[in-house]
């Protein structure tokens, strides 16, 4: 919500370095409710700065607070009337999660008491904590790094158990310390290298090619792969994919949506074009999130209402990670085609293999043999061509735990036991980094070039450290904190 502030708060302070030591302590004193605002049994308000501890003193009327004990007290406004009471917890900077003294006040979760306590705490001079400011502070005081930071906004946002416990594993610096042992050998491989342009050919040995730069820079790129693999399943674990459900009307795609769902969410009838508009659900089964779009069944129509769902499933299509193309066994395959040609109708062309999932529904219909030789014909011709089906009845619930485990198959789904939460941008960084080392690789054996070695490492080792946020341009940190909710 306050991005904007955020990113201007952002842009006026330094770049992070590992030198940086209490340098937001010139800032503002900052206040938030910490706490889902609604009815509930404790509320908690939030300040962290230089001032925090004398707002709390003259909120409360108190002249001491004990760092890590919590006093009881009654919270007074400016004419001495009574707002609530509650505990008041003081942690003094720098042993704070903000580096910072803050100061919690924990009176009761009603939206009014809260509110009229904020309110109060303003007046007594704290300013409103923009999306991700404490944290943010945090993060520049050295108490957390970035993945650390992420951490936790993912820990909240969690929407399994699977994503909510490796957030918390990364939130306790499991990530990080994976990314530091990599920079660490990194770091290590560049003075290697360094020192082999600076003394070529010392003691006649050539250190470029003596072997041993070429086993640690294949060593870690080694290690590279495995933090990118790991990283993946974490990416998955957090973020799910998207899902979307296609094909004919009266396929059964909302039979599927409701079934995958456990519940009715779609409404499902004979009547084909009955899902006119998209229908967005999520899910999470076998550990994965899937963000399911159910979609008006494709067909020629002069119904305007259906053919702007249609035009909203096509857009949904696009956008999808993964198709799920629902085709009814009994009736979508007439004239001889198979599926991957019905796939290629509707989609219009047909699309990645790694893409696409074919549901064959409504298996409990079949029971003449010729449809079943029929079916396992096209399913040769779907094997040899790399593609997938899955036979399901949306009716019975036939084959739809073997649909789910396709699925999880297809996106490459498989977090071990300790996985560790991940975002697109450490991907996209690993991946940098192990292009750069690809690169670094490449100079060293080919064209046995020191200085564009050197070149590559360096820059790998500067994609590494974006992702812990030793070197990450203020715009980042913005956009990153700027997502984060009020009062984290
Ligand atoms: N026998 C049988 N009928 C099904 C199955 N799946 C869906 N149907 C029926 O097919 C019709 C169309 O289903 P619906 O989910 O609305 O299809 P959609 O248009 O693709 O969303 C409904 O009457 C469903 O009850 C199935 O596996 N077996
Ligand atoms: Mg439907």
């Amino acid at each position: 919500m306050n991005s904007v502030e955020v990113t201007l708060a952002l842009g006026s302070s330094e770049k992070p370095d590992s030198s940086k030591n209490h340098k937001s302590s010139g800032l503002a004193t900052i206040a938030a409710i910490a706490t889902p605002l609604g009815r509930g049994g404790v509320g908690v308000i939030r300040l962290s700065g230089a001032r925090a501890y004398d707002i709390a003193c003259q909120l409360t009327g108190k002249t001491v607070f004990v760092p890590r004990m919590a006093s009881f007290c009654r919270f007074y406004q400016e004419d001495g009337t009574t707002i609530d009471e509650g505990l008041v917890l003081y942690f003094k900077g720098p042993h704070s999660f903000t580096g910072e003294d803050v100061i919690e006040l924990q009176g009761h979760g009603g939206m009014i008491l809260q509110n009229q306590l904020l309110a109060r705490v303003f007046e007594l001079g704290a300013k409103q904590a923009s999306a991700g400011e404490f944290s943010y502070r945090a993060f520049d005081n050295d108490k957390l790094d970035l993945v650390q930071a992420e951490a936790i906004a993912d820990a909240i946002d969690a929407t399994s158990a699977a994503a909510a416990s490796s957030a918390i594993r990364s939130l306790s610096g499991e990530f990080s310390q994976k990314i530091n042992e990599l920079l660490e050998q990194l770091i290590h491989l560049r003075l290697h290298v360094e020192a082999a342009i600076d003394f070529p050919d010392e003691e006649d040995v050539d250190f470029l090619s003596d072997g041993v730069i070429q086993t640690n820079l294949e060593n870690t790129q080694h290690k590279i792969q495995q933090v990118l693999s790991t990283a993946k399943q974490g990416q998955l674990l957090r973020d799910g994919i998207h899902v979307v459900l296609a094909g004919r009307p009266n396929a059964g795609k909302s039979s599927l949506l409701n079934r995958l769902a456990g519940q009715e969410r779609a409404i499902v009838t004979d009547v084909a074009g009955t899902t006119r508009d998209t229908l967005q659900e999520t899910v999470v089964l076998n550990g994965l999130t899937l963000h399911l779009t159910d979609t008006a069944g494709l067909r020629e129509t002069e119904d305007t209402v259906e053919r702007i769902g249609i035009e909203r499933a096509r857009t949904a299509i696009t956008q999808a990670d993964m198709l799920m193309m629902v085709y009814d066994v009994t009736r979508d395959l007439e004239e001889e085609s198979t599926p991957l040609q019905l796939a290629e109708q509707l989609f219009g062309k047909l699309p990645e293999a790694k893409r696409l999932l074919i549901i064959a529904n409504k298996s409990d219909l079949l029971n003449g043999l010729s449809d079943e030789d029929a079916m396992s014909a096209s399913q040769i011709e779907i094997k040899n061509r790399g593609y997938e089906q899955v036979n399901v009845s949306c009716e019975t619930g036939a084959g739809i735990d073997t649909l789910v485990e396709a699925l999880c198959a297809k996106v490459g789904f498989h977090p071990p036991e300790n996985s560790l939460i991940a975002r697109t941008r450490h991907l996209d960084a690993l991946r940098r980094t192990a292009d750069y080392l690809a690169e670094a690789h490449e100079q060293l054996t080919v064209f046995q070039a020191g200085e564009l070695v050197a070149e590559s490492l360096r820059q790998a080792q500067q994609s590494l450290a974006e992702i812990t946020g030793e070197f990450s341009a203020d715009d980042l940190l913005g956009k990153i904190f700027g997502s984060f909710c009020i009062g984290k």
